[in-house]
């Protein structure tokens, strides 16, 4: 206590030296309220809680706010960098960035057919961007008018949409909300070169105003869990010095407390490794789950929840001149590998400032559909594979009774060869051809399956055992 309030004053001088010439003596921010550990849940009640989610494996992140204006472009400079961070890399002063929420005039928006799009796709929840680190909320706020509703000639609440598509065709809907933010008067830059109002990490904190960033973050949230019934709180931007576990711990407990079934990503709190995302075990860290950005775990972790969240191109939000896309096998290849390490995928989309998703992703997750409706079983519901090491020929996932061969690499000679599983198997067949039984030997070292010359899908091919 006493040492959190000499860092506290320590943090505040500093302040006081660079940033104000007539200092007002600083409050120090309120201790945070005793949070409800998450530990203090049962492994039933918490099981019952995750279900839905585990069971999905499938899921669309979609990035888009003011930053799909610019597309990637400002006062003619180009880069690498990713297209949401334009604030950022291109130096943009918060009195420039808020002039493209008066060209944010998404007229294409549909948000029956985005929600279409994601479920032929097979995915089952969307998570998208309720307030990315630019500050805007892309949802009517009454605590802010920095919002689609009173800024923007479109005017329109798209989170409200897109939560009454979701829940009428029948997905998840959920959302992100960023814990940095590079608009909120509380937050500034403070790095050589850059305007101190434009977007940087790490970002800085006025520490007397941390606590009413705090409660202005509180009612955003409360007005988003009210508005929008969200599945998912999806937290980021946590990685700043100024927020702290005891913060993490403070807010998971407010937001579960609003809705006590809500699932919340470990990016609440500190508990996050790096890009790995996984969550640190050094002690119980705030969050349900672990969040690998743009990577795939090498190897499965049982007992623990995570999800991939992944770029179709090497953007999140729409950057006009990103052409890199992923083929749809390998995205195709991606929801077998991680849903055969027990995770989920979370791909993403980034909509143009016109509303619309952009046709190359549009054609991957019409792909990614034409997959899933015929093989999604071997997805949906699964568990993590059995085999203690990667098979050769592919991945494999389970579910009570069945084994899933989800075969890459077809055999040359029509026999697949398969490592000694638990159990005898009852039945083979392809998910691609359902009615014609394959002929299977088992030997004590394992099983060869006798398959077809060509493979069914070049893509993934999946072979069905029942085990009895
Ligand atoms: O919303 C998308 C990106 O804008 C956002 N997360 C995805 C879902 C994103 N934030 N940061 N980054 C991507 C890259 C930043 C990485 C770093 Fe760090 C932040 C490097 C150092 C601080 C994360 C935290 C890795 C190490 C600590």
């Amino acid at each position: 206590m006493k040492r959190a309030l000499l860092l506290a004053l320590a943090g505040a001088m500093a302040m006081v030296i660079t940033l104000t010439a007539t200092p007002t003596p600083p409050t120090p921010a309120p201790e945070p309220q005793a949070a409800k550990a998450p530990a203090a849940e049962s492994k039933e009640a918490r099981d019952k809680r995750m279900a839905w989610w585990r069971d999905a494996r499938l899921g669309m992140f979609i990035h888009w706010g003011l930053y799909a204006v610019p597309a990637g472009d400002y006062q003619g400079k180009r880069a690498k960098d990713i297209g949401e961070w334009i604030m950022s890399w291109a130096n943009i002063p918060r009195a420039e960035y808020e002039k493209f929420a008066t060209q944010f005039n998404p007229v294409k928006f549909d948000a029956a057919q985005w929600v279409r799009i994601a479920k032929d796709a097979g995915m089952k929840y969307i998570v998208i961007t309720s307030k990315h680190h630019d500050g805007f909320a892309m949802f009517n706020s009454t605590v802010s008018d920095y919002d689609i509703v009173d800024r923007t000639p479109y005017k329109k609440d798209v989170l409200k949409a897109l939560s009454d598509e979701a829940k009428k065709q029948g997905l998840r809907f959920c959302v992100y909300y960023s814990i940095m933010d590079w608009h909120h008067p509380s937050q500034y830059v403070d790095a050589a070169g850059k305007d101190p109002t434009a977007g940087n990490s790490p970002n800085k904190m006025k520490p007397d105003q941390k606590a009413a960033y705090v409660t202005y973050m509180k009612a955003q949230l409360k007005e988003i869990i009210t508005q929008y019934d969200p599945g998912v709180l999806w937290f980021d931007g946590e990685w700043n010095d100024w927020w702290t576990e005891a913060d993490g711990q403070d807010l998971y407990a407010y937001v579960r407390g609003l809705k006590p079934d809500i699932i919340i990503n470990n990016r609440v709190g500190k508990g996050r490794k790096g890009m790995e995302g996984l969550s640190k075990t050094d002690q119980v860290y705030a969050g349900d789950f672990g969040t690998p950005e743009q990577q795939i775990p090498a190897n499965g972790l049982p007992g623990v929840d995570w999800e991939s969240c992944m770029t179709m191109n090497d953007t999140w939000g729409f950057k006009s001149y990103d052409n890199n896309w992923k083929s749809s096998q390998t995205l195709i290849r991606n929801i077998v590998d991680i849903a055969s390490k027990g995770g989920n995928y979370l791909l993403n989309v980034g909509p143009t400032a016109e509303g619309e998703i952009p046709a190359p992703s549009v054609e991957r997750l019409a792909a990614i559909g034409k997959w899933m409706k015929t093989n999604s079983e071997a997805i949906y519901g699964t568990h993590a594979s059995p085999f203690a090491t990667q098979l050769a020929f592919g991945r494999a996932t389970t579910k009570t009774g069945k084994l899933y061969l989800h075969v890459f690499n077809w055999p040359s000679d029509g026999k697949l060869q398969v490592p000694a599983i638990k159990g005898t198997v009852a039945k083979a067949y392809l998910l691609a051809d359902r009615s014609k039984p394959l002929t299977v030997a088992s030997a004590a070292d394992g099983l060869t399956i006798t398959v077809p010359a060509t493979a069914p899908d070049a893509d993934a091919s999946v072979i069905a055992l029942d085990l009895k």
